[in-house]
């Protein structure tokens, strides 16, 4: 806190004229007046506009300059065509990168989703979470943005974006984009002019001080950074990368710029945001830069505008307290982090996750304010799910069952589906972002036309193809398939009251229910059948079994199962799942390892 001096919105080292400052403020919000030539509602174009800097003799921003993202964007709501309940169902978080490459230079492109949206519609997808598809830096991730509103250029236009949007609302699926709040790339035109020059208008927009402060320690390195290399008077803060300078969220005009962002997206029709970072939004000293109490208020304003919008989403990704950002006077949803590793553990067997994962079930916040995941692109959450558990697929079916069938909103992170593992030779992060596998033609799996890929494959992609998967019922693609169906049609899987949850052994067993439809899962975490004796099965209509999945279920059963959505019960329900009575003298069944099942208990 010594080092790290508290600003107060426009910094006197700037020697800004109040005035301008406050012009500067008002244009942001509202435009400077119509003489200032600002088309402030004028949004469904990539609208430039000049700024005139003040002491321009001194700015590096010359009069007339343009930062092609800084104008105001007014509200112009193109309204919803989407149904109010798909935020409630499965999102896919697609790497645009690395989904599908439509024109042959061995990059994904918006061009290659849009081929792709038949594929996601037949998989029962209502959400696209995509991870930046902005100008950045980085050509790779895209979290170093150098233009908020202007399409990657490795990823195609506005006008294919615009595509994206229709065609994928066409087929009633949402499209959430990244949005990166915390930083900037370095190369943004407004941190370049703050970084050389003291008197920048932009240099209030990001966080700069005289000092080192060699007291700071972030993820392993000092956050600030020398503005200019030998100079020891300038430094800048970017926790993550020095490519990545951070905006001082102290400067209201932060919040109004962002907001004017977002506005451009939403009035293109975009149903909402991932919002990154955002446990990094404000720091208050070298012990006090996460999860400040500032970062709420922020994310409640942002919240209070997309809700402005019919029928749009917020998601904010806070690692370390999700259930805070969770919270009414927050972001309103977070990410999930701590329910995927649970999960992963308990499908594997081991015992110490069991009660663990009963408590957090028991506490999860209804009305979709948690979105689930196994795993995500980056590491720190954890290596792709095939590598987690080593490839075994009992597991990884449970897995899929746990969190696709319970509340909150779950995301599957592309390729998860088809059971990718990390890419081959690589580590890290980019181990986790290889090109999606579309069919078993090597060397390119119908991801590219490509000489060459931008990245390799994963190490299994030659036996995890969606076009082989596709024909086979029992492939853990048409598991999931089914169980995104399966939420989709029975709304009290993520949306129902909590009757009971419960683990007995290795059998954990939840009670849920919407209105009247009234579901019992039960899961076998172990590896050993076990009976299942509950008074549930005694109620007066009989249970009927809606879902089954187990090692060892027949192709036939499957699609019994799912094409006619559900046993015919006298026929067809295997020999392990026919009810027994008296089972351990009560009415019960035996459930085979392995097991994941929903019964329709009621009406
Ligand atoms: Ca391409
Ligand atoms: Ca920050």
């Amino acid at each position: 806190m010594q080092a790290f001096k508290r600003r107060t919105g426009w910094s006197s080292r700037t020697g800004w004229p109040l005035n301008w400052s406050a012009c500067l403020l008002h244009l942001l919000m509202l435009g400077c007046g119509s003489e200032s030539g600002i088309a402030a509602s004028s949004s469904l174009s990539a609208a430039s506009v000049s700024i005139v800097s003040p002491g321009s003799t001194d700015s590096g921003v010359k009069p007339g300059s343009i930062l092609s993202d800084q104008a105001d964007v007014g509200f112009v709501d193109p309204g919803s065509k989407l149904s109010q309940g798909w935020r409630h169902q499965t999102f896919m978080q697609v790497y645009v990168r690395a989904y599908r490459d439509s024109n042959g230079d061995g990059v994904g492109d918006l061009q290659g989703l849009i081929q792709s949206l038949d594929y996601l519609q037949w998989l029962g997808i209502r959400a696209l979470w995509l991870m930046p598809i902005t100008q950045s830096q980085d050509r790779d991730h895209g979290y170093a943005v150098s233009d908020f509103r202007q399409i990657e250029t490795d990823y195609g236009s506005l006008a294919d974006f615009d595509e994206l949007i229709k065609q994928a609302h066409a087929r009633g699926i949402a499209v959430v984009i990244d949005h990166v709040i915390n930083h900037s790339a370095a190369t943004h035109p407004a941190f370049m002019d703050a970084r050389s020059n003291a008197h920048s208008p932009f240099r209030s927009w990001y966080v700069f001080q005289n000092t080192p402060s060699p007291s700071w320690q972030i993820f392993g390195s000092n956050p600030w950074r020398q503005a200019a290399p030998g100079s020891s008077s300038d430094y800048y803060f970017a926790a993550f990368s020095p490519t990545m300078p951070e905006f001082d969220w102290r400067n209201t005009a932060m919040l109004q710029w962002h907001l004017a962002h977002m506005r451009f997206w939403l009035n293109r029709g975009v149903d909402g945001f991932r919002l990154d970072a955002v446990s990094h939004l404000v720091e208050n000293g070298p012990n006090d830069w996460y999860d400040q109490e500032e970062n709420h208020r922020i994310l409640a304003q942002v919240r209070t505008e997309i809700s402005r919008y019919d029928n749009r989403y917020l998601v904010c990704e806070a690692v370390g307290k999700p259930l805070r950002y969770a919270a009414q006077d927050s972001c309103g949803r977070a990410f999930a982090f701590g329910f995927g590793p649970l999960v992963l553990r308990a499908a594997r067997g081991d015992k110490t996750a069991f009660e663990p994962l009963v408590r957090y079930i028991r506490d999860m916040p209804g009305d979709g304010a948690l979105a689930t995941m196994l795993a995500n692109h980056d590491a720190f959450a954890g290596n792709r799910v095939w590598d987690q558990l080593g490839g075994d697929q009992t597991a990884y079916r449970l897995a899929a069952a746990l969190y696709l069938l319970q509340l909150g909103t779950p995301f599957i992170y592309y390729g998860e589906e088809i059971g990718l593992s990390g890419g081959q030779g690589l580590s890290g992060d980019p181990s986790l972002r290889t090109p999606m596998v579309w069919n078993s033609k090597a060397p390119l799996y119908g991801f590219s036309d490509a000489a060459k890929p931008f990245r390799n494959f994963s190490s299994n992609a030659a036996d995890r193809s969606v076009e082989s998967q596709k024909h086979d019922p029992a492939s853990l693609l048409h598991h999931y398939r089914n169980l995104v169906r399966l939420r989709a049609q029975r709304l009290a899987l993520a949306q129902g009251e909590l009757l009971s949850v419960q683990v007995n052994g290795t059998i954990l067993q939840m009670e849920r229910r919407l209105g009247s439809e009234h579901l019992l899962m039960i899961y076998n975490l172990g590896d050993q059948v076990q009976p299942l004796v509950s008074d549930l099965f005694l109620s007066s209509k009989k249970p009927a079994l809606i879902f089954a999945d187990y090692p060892g279920m027949s192709r036939e059963a499957q699609l019994i199962l799912f094409e006619q959505q559900g046993f015919d019960k006298d026929l067809t329900v295997p020999m392990a799942l026919r009810p027994t009575m008296p089972l351990h003298g009560g009415p019960g069944y035996l459930i085979p390892a392995g097991f994941s099942g929903v019964w329709l208990l009621a009406p």
